[in-house]
């Protein structure tokens, strides 16, 4: 708790163009939380190096990130709104977590395997305990809420699983994280080939439509969605890329599934699509406008890089020498 308030945290990398999916799926319930909460939400740089990257595209990327938390919508004097790498304390509790971690329980998770066999030229120990840092962001603010996708849940779960392992040998150092999945846009499907999750490094990029796509690009996207042959307008498992372009639609215009079926019903795909694409239009033009903005104020976004750095330490370092104490370490002569 931070007053009266549960403590939430979140990440984002930095790494390719994000998507839509990214948006629907984090971002947009990032911003439905942030009253509720105290938040802290990062632009995880130290996870992005676990895959090789051009420094200065790196940079770009992760101020454009930020940029895009406060466009979407997180107000930077209520929320923290960081960089991972300016707060030390997560390097330094990943060490120690990694101290408390089997390797067992690393070579199981999915994200894992399904990297090192992307990047099978460049499998590094850092990709490998990627999830301990993953579960020190968490655990240095001592979250009690941590909202992501359906494909981070077994990183959380391994985060839960250190925390009660820390705790079971040293007594109540953290508070244990529950995962938060949103309802609508929990997973977004490649609009190319809707078994898989649209995703940033997708190779296609017709199955993604990336934020900043222009609005004829998105329109474009969605009428060339792969759907089927069955032609009947039905919220149905069997017919997975109408079931996405339905998911993309209510979480773009906040309806449901059944209004949506019941105001389409009768009319073609076609003609679905490009409402599809009118929403998503209608979500990303605005939030493309304040980014432009945004970007123009070079100091505002400067000073908030560094006064929620600032901020983000204090916390950090309340619980890291909580931590230091019961492992051992000697405590600092000041
Ligand atoms: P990559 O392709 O590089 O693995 P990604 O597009 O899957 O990236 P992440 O950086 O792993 O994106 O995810 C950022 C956040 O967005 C996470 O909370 C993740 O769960 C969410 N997210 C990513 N893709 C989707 C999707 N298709 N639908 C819903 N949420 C998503
Ligand atoms: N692994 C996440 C990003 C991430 C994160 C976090 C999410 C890093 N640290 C802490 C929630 C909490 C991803 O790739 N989506």
């Amino acid at each position: 708790m931070i007053g009266d308030k549960k403590v939430l945290f979140s990440g984002m990398q930095a790494t390719g163009n994000l998507t839509l999916g990214n948006y629907l799926g984090a971002l947009k319930n990032w911003v439905s939380l942030s009253d509720e909460y105290e938040c802290f939400y990062s632009v995880v740089d130290m996870h992005s190096i676990t895959i090789r990257q051009d420094p200065a595209i790196l940079r770009k990327r992760a101020r454009a990130l930020l940029t895009l938390y406060i466009a979407a919508g997180l107000d930077p004097e209520k929320n923290c709104i960081y960089y991972q790498s300016h707060v030390s304390g997560h390097a330094e509790l990943a060490w120690i977590l990694n101290c408390f971690t089997y390797m067992g329980e690393l070579n199981r998770m999915t994200q894992f395997k399904d990297k090192a066999a992307k990047h099978a030229d460049n499998i590094n120990a850092g990709l490998f305990t990627y999830p301990v840092l993953m579960a020190a962001d968490i655990l240095l603010y001592q979250a009690d809420v941590v909202p992501v996708g359906i494909d981070q849940m077994q990183h959380l779960e391994l985060t839960r699983d250190l925390a009660q392992r820390f705790n079971g040998i040293y007594g109540d150092v953290f508070t244990i994280p529950e995962a938060y999945i949103g309802k609508v846009g929990a997973k977004i499907m490649s609009l190319q080939d809707p078994s898989k999750k649209m995703s940033k490094s997708d190779e296609n990029p017709n199955g993604s439509i990336y934020l900043m796509d222009d609005p004829d690009t998105i329109r474009r996207k969605c009428k060339r969605a792969v759907t089927d042959s069955l032609g009947e307008f039905r919220y149905s498992d069997e017919q997975p890329g109408l079931h996405n372009l339905i998911d993309i639609f209510c979480a773009c215009t906040n309806r449901t599934p059944k209004d949506v079926v019941s105001e389409f019903s009768g009319s073609g795909y076609g003609q679905f699509k490009e409402a599809v694409g009118e929403a998503v239009v209608s979500v990303l033009d605005p939030l493309q406008k304040r980014v432009a903005e945004l970007e123009k104020d070079k100091s505002y976004i400067d000073s908030v890089i560094k006064n929620n750095a600032e901020k983000a330490n204090y916390y950090a370092q309340k619980t890291l020498r909580k931590v230091q104490k019961k492992v051992g370490f000697p405590e600092k002569i000041r």
